[in-house]
C-alpha cells in the first residue's frame, strides 16, 4: 500500500517534516523511523509541471517522493556537449523510454561567462528551456552547476577569465567566492524556477562543488563548503543538495560541515569508476563499513553514487599510445559489465545510482580539457551520433523494473547463501518478502549452479562469463504470485483487464518460470515456443528467449478472474518494449525502435516514435481500446487473444539518405601576421610584469601568457619586435606551456624559423604536467644567416620575430592546487649567440561570438576575418581539389558548400570522416556553419569521425564547412579524404529547430 501524500503528512507531523525523515545527520534525528513509517508501494508518477507542492525526503533505503519510494536511475548528459536545443528532446525520449527515471547534468560556468559579471543563457546554453524539456519528457533531473565540475572540459569549467584572477579556487579566498556567488545568482535565478518541490519543473537534487576533497582535513574546506550550501539556500533552491566524493572516502557526510542548523536536507554521494578487469566492489550494506565505507560511511542516507562509470573518456593518441577509440570503452565496459557492476551495486543498497555518461556527446570548440579529443562519445549506452546501443538493454531492463516493481526500492541484505562457483547476494523487502538474488561469475566461463532458495527450492541456473543475473521470488505478478525464475523481471503491470509480467534474459537462453497456482489454471501458449506443465500447486513454463520474437504465455481460471500474460523476450526484444503509463490507464507497445509518445483518446491509442528497420507493431491498452495510431497515421489491427491490436502489415523502415560527396572547395593560405611588415599596430602591447597565473613570471621579462591579456581560448600571435645585432645569434628558445598536441610555429622576420610541438601523450602522462616545453630553434638555415650580407643588413637592428602557438586549453584543477592556472601561451624567450631586447604584442580571438559564444574561435587570421562564418564572400579564393599534398609551415583555410535534402520526418544523423597517410603532420580545426566542431589532427587521432549535429547542420538546406589547416612544415600535408558519412538514420524524430547561425 502507498500512503498518499495527506497520510505521509500526518505521519511525519508536518509536510516540512518530509525532509528530516530517516534524519541525515541533524542531531536526534530518528534514523528508522520512516523505514518502519514508509511501506513498499508504487513509485511516483513520473514528474511534470504541475503546479502542486511536493516533498523530496529519504530514509535509508531510499528517497521518499510525497512519501513514496523512488529509486533513481539516472543518466548523464551535458547540454554543453550537444548545441542544438531540439535535440535535447531526443536525448531525454530516448533516455525515458529506455527506463532512466531521471537525467543528471553539468552545467559548465566557462560554457555561459565569457567575461566577469556576464552570463548568458541564451540559444545552445539555454538552461531554462533544457530543464522544461526534461520535465515535459517526464524526467526528474539531479542539476550539477559546480562551480567546479571537472568533467573534462577546459579549466574543469572555471571560465577562462577566472584563469586571471587573484586568489584561490575551491576555497574561501574572498574574491573567488565573489565570483562564485554571481555564477550561482545566475545558475539558480533560473533552476528556481524549475523545482520539483514547487510543482513548476522536476529538478530534484542539487550537487555543490564537485570531487571535492582539497582542505578535507583543514577549517577552509568546511568553510567552503559550508559557504556554498548557504549560498544555494539563500537563492532560494529547497530540493536536498549533496556532493560527489571522488572516491569511497566518507568525505562531506551530513554533519561534516555547518548547513545553518537545517538538518535533513544533504545526501552523502560518492563516485565510482572501478576497473572492468577487476571483480566489481561492494560499496555498500555488503562492504567493509566505517568511514571508509562507501554509502556505509553515512548510514542514515540512502546509497547514492552521482557518478558510476558508464564507460570512460579516450584521450589523444593512437593505439600506441593512449587514445584506442571509443569502440574500445564500449568493448570494456559493455552490456555485461552493466549487469555486473550495477546489479552489484543495487545489492549493495545504493538507490541512487547515475551512469557517467548515458550520452556522452562532443566537446566542441575549444570546450574540452586538454587531456581529451573532441568526440567525448564515452563508449556511452546512447552513441555520439544519437544511436541507442546494445548497452542500453541492461538500462532498459533494470530502469523499467525499478520504476515498475516496488519490492526493489526497499531491500535488506538477508541471510548468506552460497552457490558454487557465483558471488551471490540475498536480499529481501521486509513487506513484501520478496527474495532477490545477485548472482555473479568473475570468471571466464560459464557457470551453471544450483541456488537454494529461501523458500526450499532447488533453482538450477547458467550465468555467463563475466556477468550477472537476478533472481527475484515471492514476486507479486499482479493477482498472482511468482515463486521463481530464472530470467529477470522487467516489468509487473495491468494493462486493461490484464496483468503482463515480462522476462528477459540473452539470446538463446531457457527461461525456467514457476507461478503458484493453487488450483489448475487454464494455459495457453500464443507462441509455439514455450511449453507448460502444472504439477503440485504450481504452473512451471519454459520459453527460449529471442526465438521469433516475443514470447506470450496466457495464464487464466475462469471467466471472472484477472488472467495473467507472461512475456518473455532476449535482449533485442526488450528493448522493442515499451510500457507507458496514460491517464486513461498503462499501454504496453511492442515493436518499434523508439516510443516517444502514448496517448489514450477515447477508443484511440495515439503513438509517436520512431522505426528505424520495417517492424510489426503491437499494443495492449485500457479496455475499450479499439485502433491504434503511429506518427498520426492510422495503424489497421486485428484483435489477439490477449486482446492487443496487432497491426496487419509491418510499419516501414527508415530510408538511409546518401550524403553527397564534397566537392568545389576553394583554397587560401593566410599567416600574414608572419610577414616583417604586417601591421600590428592593433594589437595588445605585452607589457605587463606580473601575473596570477602558477607559472613563473621570467626574471626581468614581460609576461607573454595569454590570458593575462584576455585571450582565453585557441590560437594565439606574437609579434616580437627585437632590436639589436643578430650577427652572431645561433638560435631562438621559445619556451611555451599548452597542454597536450599543442604546438607553435615561428618566423624571423618573415622567414620560417621552425615549428615545435608537444609530445604525444601515452596513456601514463597523459593526465600529468601542465604540457610546457621549450624549443631550441636554429637560425643557421635563415638567409639572415647563409648569404653574404650586405653593409645596410650587417647593421639593419631591428627584426621581427612572429609565433603563432596553438594553445590547447587549461588543465582541470582536480586537485584543488589552482592547475588551471597554469600559464597558456608563450611563457619566455631568449636568444642564444646575441641579446637583443625583446617588445611584444599579443592577438588572439577578437570579441566572442555572441551566438555561438566565447570557445567557439581563436586568433587566426581567418577567424579574426571571419573566413569561418557562413556568408564570407569567399568567391575570390583559388579552386581546388582534394586530396593535397602542400609543403611548407603556416596555416591555409578551406572552403565549400553543400546541400542535404533529408525528408520531413526522417531524423538522418551526419558525421564528417577526414583520413589520411598518417604520416602526415597537420591538424584541421572543423567549422560548420561557423561552428566549431572539432579538432583533427592526422598524425595522432584516433579521432576520425566528427558528428555534425543536426541543427546546426541544416538537413534540409544550404551548409557551408571550412577547415582551418596547421602544417608544421615537416611533413607533406592534406587535407587528404573529407567526406561526410551517414551515421544513423530514423524515420519519426523530434521537430528540429534550425540553430542560429549568423553569416557574418
Ligand atoms: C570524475 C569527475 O567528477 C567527472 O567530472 C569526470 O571528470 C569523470 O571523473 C571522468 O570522466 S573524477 C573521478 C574519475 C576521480
Amino acid at each position: 500500500m502507498a500512503l498518499s501524500r495527506r497520510t505521509f503528512s500526518a505521519l511525519a507531523g508536518s509536510t516540512a517534516l518530509g525532509f528530516a525523515l530517516g534524519g541525515s545527520g541533524g542531531p536526534g534525528a530518528p534514523a528508522a523511523y520512516a523505514a518502519r513509517s514508509v511501506p513498499t508501494g508504487p513509485a511516483p508518477a513520473p514528474p511534470h509541471a504541475d503546479g502542486q507542492r511536493h516533498t523530496i525526503g529519504h530514509d535509508h533505503h531510499s528517497l521518499l517522493v510525497d512519501g513514496r519510494r523512488l529509486v533513481v536511475w539516472s543518466g548523464e548528459l551535458h547540454p554543453f556537449r550537444l548545441p542544438s536545443p531540439s535535440l535535447w528532446r531526443d536525448v531525454l525520449e530516448k533516455m525515458r523510454a529506455h527506463g532512466y527515471n531521471t537525467v543528471s547534468i553539468y552545467v559548465a560556468w566557462n560554457y555561459h561567462s565569457p567575461a566577469p559579471g556576464r552570463y548568458d543563457f541564451t540559444g545552445v546554453r539555454d538552461l531554462d528551456l533544457f530543464l522544461r524539456t526534461a520535465a515535459e519528457t517526464g524526467l526528474y533531473v539531479i542539476l550539477r552547476p559546480g562551480p567546479y565540475i571537472n568533467a573534462e572540459v577546459d579549466a574543469g569549467g572555471f571560465p577562462g577569465w577566472l584563469t586571471a584572477t587573484e586568489g584561490a579556487a575551491r576555497s574561501t579566498d574572498p574574491t573567488y567566492l565573489g565570483h562564485v556567488d554571481e555564477w550561482l545568482t545566475a545558475v539558480n535565478g533560473i533552476v528556481r524556477r524549475h523545482q520539483y518541490t514547487d510543482g513548476a519543473g522536476s529538478v530534484l537534487l542539487y550537487q555543490i562543488e564537485n570531487e571535492y576533497d582539497g582542505h578535507v582535513a583543514d577549517p577552509t574546506g568546511p568553510a567552503y563548503m559550508s559557504h556554498l550550501y548557504r549560498k544555494v539556500r539563500a537563492d532560494g533552491i529547497d530540493v536536498p543538495l549533496f556532493h560527489n566524493d571522488k572516491g569511497r572516502n566518507g568525505y562531506w557526510i551530513p554533519g561534516s560541515f555547518d548547513t545553518g542548523g537545517e538538518t535533513g536536507k544533504w545526501l552523502y554521494g560518492f563516485d565510482g569508476y572501478p576497473s572492468p578487469s577487476q571483480p566489481p566492489p561492494d560499496w555498500g550494506d555488503f562492504g567493509i563499513g566505517g568511514l571508509k565505507g562507501g554509502a556505509t560511511a553515512s548510514p542514515r542516507t540512502p546509497g547514492f553514487v552521482p557518478e558510476f562509470g558508464g564507460g570512460w573518456f579516450d584521450p589523444w593518441g593512437g593505439v600506441e599510445f593512449g587514445g584506442k577509440g571509443y569502440a574500445e570503452s564500449r568493448r570494456t565496459r559493455d552490456a555485461a559489465y552493466e549487469r555486473r557492476f550495477y546489479l552489484t551495486n543495487l545489492a549493495n543498497g545504493l538507490t541512487l545510482h547515475n551512469v557517467y555518461m548515458t550520452f556522452g556527446g562532443t566537446t566542441w570548440g575549444w570546450l574540452p580539457a586538454p587531456v581529451v579529443y573532441t568526440s567525448y562519445d564515452y563508449g556511452a549506452a546512447i552513441d555520439e551520433a544519437r544511436n541507442v546501443t546494445p548497452k542500453i538493454a541492461p538500462m532498459h531492463q533494470l530502469g523499467h523494473l525499478l520504476q515498475r516493481v516496488p519490492d526493489f526500492a526497499k531491500l535488506d541484505r538477508a541471510a548468506d547463501v552460497h552457490v558454487t562457483g557465483l558471488k551471490a547476494y540475498h536480499l529481501t523487502n521486509p513487506d513484501t518478502q520478496a527474495h532477490v538474488y545477485v548472482l555473479r561469475n568473475d570468471g571466464a566461463d560459464e557457470v551453471t549452479s544450483t541456488l537454494r532458495t529461501a523458500a526450499g527450492d532447488d533453482v538450477e541456473l547458467t550465468v555467463p562469463a563475466h556477468d550477472a543475473r537476478l533472481v527475484t521470488t515471492g514476486l507479486s505478478l499482479g493477482k498472482r504470485k511468482l515463486r521463481y525464475c530464472t530470467a529477470q523481471p522487467m516489468f509487473v503491470l495491468t494493462a486493461g483487464r490484464y496483468d503482463v509480467a515480462l522476462f528477459t534474459g540473452r539470446y538463446g537462453e531457457m527461461a525456467h518460470l514457476v507461478l503458484e497456482c493453487p488450483s489448475e489454471p487454464f494455459v495457453q501458449r500464443l507462441d509455439a515456443e514455450a511449453a507448460w506443465v502444472y504439477d503440485q500447486d504450481v504452473l512451471h513454463v519454459t520459453a527460449p528467449l529471442g526465438q521469433g520474437g516475443l514470447t506470450r504465455v496466457l495464464v487464466q481460471r475462469g471467466e471472472s478472474d484477472t488472467p495473467l500474460l507472461l512475456l518473455f523476450a532476449d535482449d533485442a526484444t526488450s528493448l522493442r518494449l515499451f510500457p507507458r503509463d496514460t491517464p486513461s490507464g498503462t499501454v504496453l507497445v511492442y515493436g518499434p525502435a523508439l516510443l516517444r509518445h502514448a496517448k489514450v483518446s477515447g477508443s484511440v491509442v495515439q503513438l509517436t516514435g520512431d522505426t528505424v528497420g520495417p517492424t510489426g507493431l503491437e499494443v495492449w491498452g485500457p479496455r475499450g481500446i479499439t485502433s491504434v495510431t503511429w506518427n498520426g497515421q492510422p495503424v489497421q489491427t486485428r484483435v489477439s487473444l490477449s486482446e492487443s491490436l496487432v497491426a496487419l502489415a509491418d510499419m516501414p523502415g527508415a530510408p538511409r539518405p546518401a550524403p553527397p560527396a564534397l566537392t568545389g572547395w576553394r583554397r587560401k593560405t593566410e599567416n600574414p601576421e608572419s610577414a616583417a611588415g604586417f601591421d600590428d599596430s592593433a594589437w595588445t602591447v605585452a607589457d605587463k610584469v606580473t601575473s596570477f597565473s602558477t607559472t613563473a613570471v621570467p626574471a626581468d621579462r614581460p609576461v607573454l601568457f595569454a590570458d593575462d591579456y584576455g585571450f582565453h581560448y585557441g590560437d594565439v600571435w606574437y609579434r616580437g619586435r627585437v632590436e639589436g645585432d643578430l650577427s652572431d645569434l645561433e638560435s631562438v628558445s621559445l619556451s611555451y606551456s599548452t597542454g597536450t598536441q599543442g604546438m607553435l610555429m615561428a618566423w624571423l622576420d618573415g622567414e620560417p624559423l621552425g615549428s615545435h610541438r608537444m609530445p604525444v601523450p601515452d596513456a601514463k602522462t597523459v593526465r600529468k604536467g601542465t604540457w610546457a616545453a621549450t624549443a631550441e630553434l636554429s637560425v643557421a638555415e635563415l638567409h639572415l644567416k647563409k648569404q653574404a650580407r650586405t653593409q645596410t643588413e650587417r647593421e639593419r637592428r631591428s627584426h621581427v620575430l612572429s609565433v603563432l602557438v596553438r594553445r590547447m586549453q587549461h588543465d582541470m584543477d582536480g586537485g584543488s592546487l589552482d592547475t588551471h592556472k597554469a600559464a597558456r601561451g608563450l611563457t619566455a624567450v631568449s636568444f642564444k649567440g646575441a641579446s637583443p631586447k625583446a617588445s611584444w604584442r599579443i592577438q588572439g580571438a577578437t570579441a566572442p561570438d555572441p551566438v555561438r559564444g566565447p570557445m567557439n574561435n581563436g586568433g587566426l587570421y581567418g577567424e579574426r576575418k571571419g573566413w569561418h562564418l557562413p556568408g564570407f564572400a569567399d568567391g575570390g579564393w583559388e579552386t581546388a581539389v582534394l586530396p593535397r599534398a602542400d609543403q611548407g609551415m603556416g596555416v591555409t583555410w578551406y572552403r565549400t558548400g553543400f546541400r542535404l535534402s533529408v525528408s520531413a520526418g526522417v531524423d538522418a544523423s551526419v558525421g564528417l570522416v577526414l583520413e589520411d597517410d598518417p604520416a602526415r603532420a597537420y591538424r584541421v580545426q572543423i567549422f560548420l556553419n561557423g561552428w566549431n566542431l572539432g579538432q583533427y589532427v592526422n598524425d595522432v587521432g584516433p579521432q576520425h569521425t566528427f558528428v555534425l549535429p543536426s541543427g546546426i547542420l541544416r538537413t534540409r538546406g544550404e551548409n557551408t564547412l571550412a577547415l582551418a589547416v596547421l602544417s608544421d612544415g615537416t611533413s607533406e600535408f592534406g587535407p587528404g579524404v573529407v567526406r561526410l558519412e551517414l551515421l544513423g538514420s530514423a524515420a519519426g524524430g523530434v521537430p528540429l529547430a534550425s540553430v542560429d547561425s549568423p553569416g557574418r
